[in-house]
């Protein structure tokens, strides 16, 4: 067993928004340096622990352990990175047209953030949130997912360790379609962020639209890498395994997708078949395991239902397929890395989020055809291009009509210093991350002022 949490009801929502109230006025005045010195010292807690948290994410949710100090570690840099924010939080100062006249935009706390996280980044993607949620002063009722409700727990008690006031973070537990539902409609919020599906972020969004109330989406990816015939290949490979299968193909950024020039085709399918094939399933605290088990039951059907529509719709399966029943595996969700060829762009198989490791494989003439299919599906957070082309990377940069573009590299592993997110079906609103037009302009407001000090009305030109 990996832990017990409490199931909250709305009673327990309501408290939590309350205490997020009442701490709001202590919390927005207290200086950001000083808000900063509090996640600074809680990147170090985590820090201090990330081997232990490191294991907790790969008992609660199965990633391997290389990959839950991984997901630790970007918690830790998200920590550092707004302490830092702390001392700039800058807005503008600009002149006026009048003399004796000052201007200048500041940011300004939302209020009460509700807070909505997944399971596959446990540790990371609340911290994506809460700390620049805290950094810019507001309070948080965060409500992470019912799959890994021990590794968001943790989190937050390291916060509370490192200095945090009562009531500035709370946190509650329960299934989305109860709990999740309630806080973002709960009347005491006054914004939600959301990482999930399409599916349950859309829903989320018709609630607070209703409402005139702020959200943020983080959603689905249906993300591809093309393959250009002057790639290197090998390189291409190893990208198309770990975005494919990394993470067991649990992420927003999976490379569900590869879109292979025609001249390469073939090679490229017997590379990465026979490179699949070797990656070793299993527990994730074992050295030699390269993919985990998918998170749970539903899933695992889901995925394996997703198997039976690609094998109807006419694509060739050469690779996995089904669950994995050797050794261990037998025990848990496992399901074997999954590879169909010959598929065609507008397949389910290769329009839809199936969240698990199950890859495509199209074919394109030429690198216009290959943007065309990356771009024809109803998402667009992340894609990639192998090439060796400066030409071509430059037109894939160009239009590709993703939030996230990769040259030569994979279409997971984004960095926290930069905005993370995506466009249509894969984000509705603001980015999260760092960077400037990232977080700290999802989690704060501009309040601009305006400063007469000459004693006698002024009139700006447009009221002259
Ligand atoms: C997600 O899957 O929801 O870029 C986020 C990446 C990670 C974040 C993924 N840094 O793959």
């Amino acid at each position: 067993m990996v832990g017990v949490v409490v199931r909250s009801g709305r009673e327990d929502v309501d408290q939590a928004v309350k205490a997020a109230h009442r701490a709001y006025e202590l919390w927005r005045l207290t200086p950001a340096p000083r808000r900063g010195e509090i996640l600074f010292k809680a990147a170090e807690i985590l820090s201090r622990n990330k081997e232990s948290l490191g294991r907790l994410e790969t008992r609660e949710m199965g990633k391997v352990l290389s990959e839950g100090l991984g997901d630790v570690q970007e918690a830790i840099d998200m920590g550092y990175y707004m302490a830092g924010e702390g001392r700039r939080l800058s807005g503008e100062t600009v002149p006026s047209e009048l003399p004796d006249k000052d201007m200048k935009s500041l940011r300004v706390p939302v209020g009460v953030f509700g807070l909505i996280t997944p399971w596959n980044f446990p540790i990371a993607i609340p911290s994506w949130k809460v700390f620049p949620a805290l950094i810019c002063g507001n309070t948080v009722v965060l409500k992470p997912s019912s799959d890994t409700p021990v590794c968001a727990t943790k989190f937050v008690e390291i916060l509370v360790e490192a200095g945090l006031p009562k009531g500035v973070l709370n946190l509650v537990h329960g299934p989305g379609g109860e709990v999740g539902e309630y806080l973002a409609s709960h009347p005491g919020v006054d914004a939600i962020s959301f990482t999930g599906s399409f599916d349950t972020g859309k829903r989320l969004e018709g609630i607070c639209g209703a409402i005139h109330r702020m959200i943020v989406t983080e959603m689905g990816g249906k993300n591809a890498i093309i393959v250009m015939d002057d790639a290197n290949l090998d390189l291409a490979v190893e990208g198309a395994i770990w975005g494919g299968f990394g993470t067991t193909g649990q992420r927003c950024t999976a490379a569900s997708r590869v879109v292979v020039h025609r001249k390469i085709y073939q090679k490229f399918i017997e590379k990465f078949r026979k490179r699949a094939s070797r990656l070793k399933l299993g527990d994730g605290l074992q050295k030699e395991t390269d993919v985990g088990p998918v998170i749970n039951e539903t899933q695992f059907n889901k995925i394996l239902r997703y198997v039976e529509v690609g094998k109807k719709e006419g694509a060739k399966l050469i690779l996995g397929g089904k669950a994995c029943q050797k050794g261990n595996c037998a025990e848990g969700y496992f399901i074997e890395p999954t590879i169909f060829v010959n598929v065609t762009p507008e397949m389910r198989i290769a329009q839809e989020e199936i969240f698990g490791p199950v890859v495509s494989v199209i074919k394109a003439e030429n690198l216009g055809d290959a943007i065309r299919i990356v771009n024809r599906t109803p998402y667009g957070l992340s894609s990639a291009i192998y090439t060796q082309d400066v030409n071509s990377s430059a037109v894939a940069e160009r239009d590709l009509e993703t939030g996230i573009v990769y040259i030569n590299a994979s279409t997971i592993g984004a960095e926290i210093q930069l905005p993370f997110g995506g466009i249509k079906h894969s984000g509705y609103g603001r980015k999260e991350a760092g960077g400037r037009g990232g977080a700290l302009d999802t989690y704060s407001r501009w309040k601009v002022i305006y400063r007469d000090f000459s004693g006698r009305l002024q009139k700006a030109q447009i009221d002259k």
